[in-house]
C-alpha cells in the first residue's frame, strides 16, 4: 500500500496517541507531530512530537509544542500540526489548542477526525480558519475513529463503549453447573485480562458472578514498568441488593458502585460505596436478563463520565446486553475442551460466532480468544 507523506506523519501521531490509553479516559487519546513541510525551503523534517498524557494533563498540541526546540520555532510558520483529532476550542482543564497553534502561528494543520464533544465541534477548525491557518481533516479517518471508538460511541450515542468479555468450553458453556466458576483459561488469560481491566475505567458483573466467583475486579497481575495503572470502577448488579458484605466487593478498597432495583430506601453509601436505584426490565424474557434496565444503567454511566465497561459476566448479565444490541465489542476465550454441564444453555447462538482474530493463548495449545466489533469487524 502507497501511502502519502501526510498519512505518514498521521499514522506517528496515532501511535503516539495510543500511549495514553488507560490514562486518559473520558478525554480521547490524541497524538500530534509538527513537521516543517510547507514553502519552498521546506526540509520535511519532524521538529516535535507530543501526546495527551495524562486525563487533565496537557493535551497533545501543547506537549508537541513545548517540544520544539528554540532554535526551530522561527519554522512553525512553515510546518504543519498533525494532529489525530480537531483541536479544542474551550477552556477545560486546559486552555483551547486551537488558540495556541495560532499563537505559534502555525502554517496548516491536518486531522484525522472532527471533534464530537459539543463544546468543540467545528468550532476548533473554524478559529484556525478564521486566523488564516490552512486546515484539511479526514486524513486516515477511519483509523481515528477506531483509536477513540470509546470517545466518539460516548459523545455520540450518549453511553459508554460496551466490551463483553467472557471465555467458554468449545460447545459454548461459561460456567458450571447452578453457575458454580469452572476453570476454562489459564494464566495466560488472567494476565491478559488484567490488562484489560487497567485500560477501560469499569468493570461489570452480575449478582451471580459477584456471589459464585467473589472477583476483586482489581487490576493485579500487570504492571506498567512507566506509569502506576489506573484501577477501575466496579460495576455490581445487584437488583435485590442481596448479596453479602463480606464479599471482595464491598471491602472500600476502590469505587464500587451498585446498581438495583429495590424501592426500600437504599442501604447508606459507605467509604467507596455508592447505591443507584434503576428501573426493572421490561422485557417478557426477565429469566435470562439482569431483570434491571440496561438502557436506564447505561444512561446512568454517562451521567457519571464513565466512557467505556468492561463486561465480565455472568451468562445473564451477558444476555441481557446481547440481546438488546447494546455492546460493542467481544473478546471471547474459547477452550479447545466439550464439557456439558448441563445447567446453562450456550451464551451465543452458533451462528454469530465466528473466526476473527484467532489468537493461540499460552504455549499449550488450550485455549484461544476471537475478538470482534459489533458490525463483525475483527479488532
Ligand atoms: C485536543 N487535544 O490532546 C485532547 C483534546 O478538560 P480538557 O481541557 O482536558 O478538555 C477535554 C476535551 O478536549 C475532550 O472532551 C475533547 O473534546 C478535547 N480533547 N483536544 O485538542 C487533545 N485530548
Ligand atoms: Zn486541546
Amino acid at each position: 500500500m502507497n501511502s502519502s507523506p501526510a498519512e505518514n506523519h498521521m499514522r506517528r501521531a496515532l501511535e503516539l496517541a495510543e500511549r495514553g490509553r488507560g490514562h486518559v479516559s473520558p478525554n480521547p487519546m490524541v497524538g500530534c507531530v509538527i513537521v516543517h513541510d510547507l514553502g519552498p525551503d521546506a526540509t520535511g523534517r519532524v521538529l516535535a512530537e507530543g501526546w495527551h498524557e495524562q486525563y487533565g494533563g496537557p493535551h497533545a498540541e501543547v506537549n508537541a509544542i513545548r517540544a520544539v526546540a528554540p532554535a526551530d520555532e522561527a519554522l512553525l510558520p512553515q510546518s504543519t500540526a498533525y494532529v489525530t483529532l480537531e483541536p479544542c476550542s474551550h477552556w477545560g482543564k486546559t486552555p483551547p489548542c486551537a488558540k495556541l497553534l495560532i499563537e505559534r502561528q502555525i502554517g496548516r494543520v491536518v486531522c484525522c477526525n472532527d471533534d464530537p464533544n459539543p463544546l468543540v465541534s467545528g468550532r476548533g477548525f473554524q478559529m484556525l480558519r478564521e486566523a488564516g491557518i490552512q486546515v484539511e481533516t479526514g486524513v486516515l479517518a477511519p483509523e481515528g475513529r477506531l483509536l477513540n471508538a470509546r470517545f466518539f460511541t460516548f459523545m455520540e450515542q450518549k453511553r459508554p463503549y460496551i466490551i463483553l468479555k467472557w471465555a467458554e468450553t468449545a460447545n459454548g458453556f461459561i460456567s458450571g453447573p447452578a453457575g458454580a466458576p469452572m476453570a476454562i483459561t489459564g494464566p495466560e488469560a488472567n494476565a491478559l485480562v488484567h490488562r484489560w481491566r487497567a485500560e477501560e475505567p469499569a468493570i461489570l458483573v452480575g449478582s451471580g458472578t459477584a456471589r459464585h466467583d467473589n472477583p476483586r475486579l482489581n487490576v493485579r497481575l500487570y504492571h506498567d514498568a512507566k506509569r502506576l495503572v489506573r484501577q477501575p470502577l466496579r460495576i455490581v448488579l445487584d437488583r435485590m441488593l442481596t448479596l453479602p458484605r463480606h464479599l471482595h466487593l464491598f471491602d472500600g478498597s476502590q469505587p464500587t458502585l451498585v446498581y438495583h432495583t429495590n424501592t426500600m430506601p437504599s442501604p447508606p453509601d459507605g467509604t467507596n460505596l455508592t447505591f443507584a436505584p434503576l428501573p426493572e426490565e421490561s422485557t417478557e424474557n426477565t429469566a435470562c436478563s439482569s431483570g434491571l434496565s440496561i438502557q436506564a444503567m447505561l444512561h446512568d454511566l454517562h451521567g457519571r463520565s464513565i466512557q467505556s465497561v468492561l463486561v465480565e459476566g455472568g451468562n445473564r448479565v451477558h444476555s441481557s446486553f446481547l440481546n438488546q444490541g447494546l455492546w460493542d465489542e467481544i473478546r471471547q476465550f474459547k477452550s479447545t475442551q466439550l464439557v456439558n454441564t448441563g445447567t446453562t444453555a450456550p451464551l451465543l447462538p452458533n451462528h454469530i460466532q465466528s473466526d476473527y482474530s484467532t489468537n493461540w493463548v499460552g504455549n499449550d495449545q488450550l485455549y484461544y480468544y476471537l475478538s470482534r466489533l459489533h458490525d463483525n469487524r475483527p479488532v
